[in-house]
């Protein structure tokens, strides 16, 4: 029941007039349970800015390797040196698999592992090139801000040469991963060691800078409370308000099986969607919001598409770090599927690349057409497109 004094009809007024919301209302959308309102304001917010369309990709991922020194509690992917399990993916594996992404048509490749102890950063790199020699046509959306910093050090050099080097290689933008969540109550507790919240900020603000576009997430439904999870949001928000550089914002729910925090519930439905439509609501310069159907699973997915989100991600095939931690989705979806899931719920679907162009398909083979402009978002920075 909602009180004449709720604050979501004062959030209803600035959302409908278009203005941008404060911590404060975060708060008080995290402590509201109408569901409805939340999915109703998210919406509107939706389709001012996607109309009715929705988005997915042909995709394929590639996890080079699955060793990692850093040993974060949310990841069941890691393996150690030696461990039976340990992989590290050699120069015909990675062309075999640029290929085959080729083959079924494919327009990005997503790359993101582990960190070895041993191989240099020219392994990192020679896995972009090795693609790009393969597979030309096909975007590498690779490494995370997390790796990036990790090749930093292991280089010796800056986190601008690192990307210069890789986008010499071929790298075409940098998926959205190791944000985690930012606030330090909760990255010292599941992930102290690696890059820290300034860190992975700044190398995004450097990647848009050199004209890289990139993604953000955030990994919630672990130990993470509401404050933590506005927190993370408007930082976002903030760097994006400087650079323009991000295109998409994915909610991570997280998977506990197989991680050091087995012991937690998986989120529930009613928070996945009530973190997708505060995440539409908050982020009012993201372009895109994000319902990965791998973690979500696809029914939860599809509903996403009326709470905030316009974009389902790709067919994806090769995913191991959701399946690891207990993921029960299927490795792939047909373009059929998501095509029908995207109908069924009364939305347009529309195949785009990664940097949001129309992708057309004729006799087998693909072009991209004219950039995806959102309606109503002026975005600071970097050129689109
Ligand atoms: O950074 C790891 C998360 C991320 C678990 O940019 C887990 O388009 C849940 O960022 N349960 C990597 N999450 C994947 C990623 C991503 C995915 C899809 C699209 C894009 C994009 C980026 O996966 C990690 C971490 O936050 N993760 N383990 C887990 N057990």
């Amino acid at each position: 029941m909602r009180s004449q004094s709720d604050p979501l009809d004062a959030i209803r007024e600035r959302v409908e007039a278009g203005r941008r919301l404060s911590f404060d209302d975060g708060l008080a959308l995290e402590a509201s349970n109408d569901l409805f309102t939340l999915g109703t304001l998210a919406n509107l917010v939706r389709e001012r800015t996607n109309g009715n369309f929705a988005y997915y990709n042909v995709n394929t991922h590639i996890n080079p390797t699955n060793v990692c020194v850093y040993t974060c509690d949310f990841c069941a992917f890691r393996a150690d040196l030696g461990e039976d399990r340990a992989y590290v993916m050699d120069r015909d594996q990675i062309v075999e698999r640029a290929r085959q992404a080729e083959a079924r048509g494919a327009t990005e490749l997503h790359i993101v592992g582990g960190l070895h102890h041993k191989l240099p950063f020219g392994y990192y790199v020679d896995v972009v090139r090795w693609i790009k020699e393969t597979a030309p046509g096909i975007h590498i959306k690779a490494y995370t801000a997390v790796e990036i910093e990790f090749f930093s050090k292991i280089a010796r050099r800056s986190v601008e040469d690192v990307l210069r080097e890789l986008i010499e290689a071929g790298l075409g933008s940098l998926p959205g991963g190791g944000a985690e969540i930012f606030h330090p109550e909760v990255r010292e507790r599941i992930c102290g060691a690696k890059a820290s919240t300034e860190s992975w900020l700044n190398i995004h603000r450097t990647a848009h800078r050199l004209g890289l576009h990139s993604n953000a997430t955030m990994l919630y439904g672990h130990i993470d409370r509401p404050e933590h999870r506005i927190d993370h949001l408007v930082r976002l928000r903030e760097l994006q308000d400087e650079t323009g550089g991000f295109q998409t914002f994915i909610p991570l729910a997280f998977h506990p099986d197989n991680s050091q925090m087995a012991h937690l519930p998986k989120p529930s439905g009613i928070m996945d969607l009530k973190v997708m439509a505060l995440s539409r609501l908050m982020l009012d310069n993201f372009p895109h919001i994000k319902a990965y159907w791998v973690m979500l699973g696809l029914k939860t997915a599809q509903i996403a598409l009326s709470f905030g989100a316009d974009d389902l991600d790709g067919t994806v095939v090769h995913e191991k770090i959701y399946h690891e931690a207990g993921a029960e989705t299927p490795q792939e979806v047909t373009v059929a599927e998501i095509r029908r899931l995207i109908t069924e719920a009364g939305r347009v679907p529309v195949e785009r690349d990664t940097l949001y162009h129309r992708v057309e398909r004729a006799g087998g083979s693909w072009t991209t057409r004219e950039h995806i402009d959102v309606p109503g978002l002026t975005l600071a920075g970097a050129a689109r497109g």
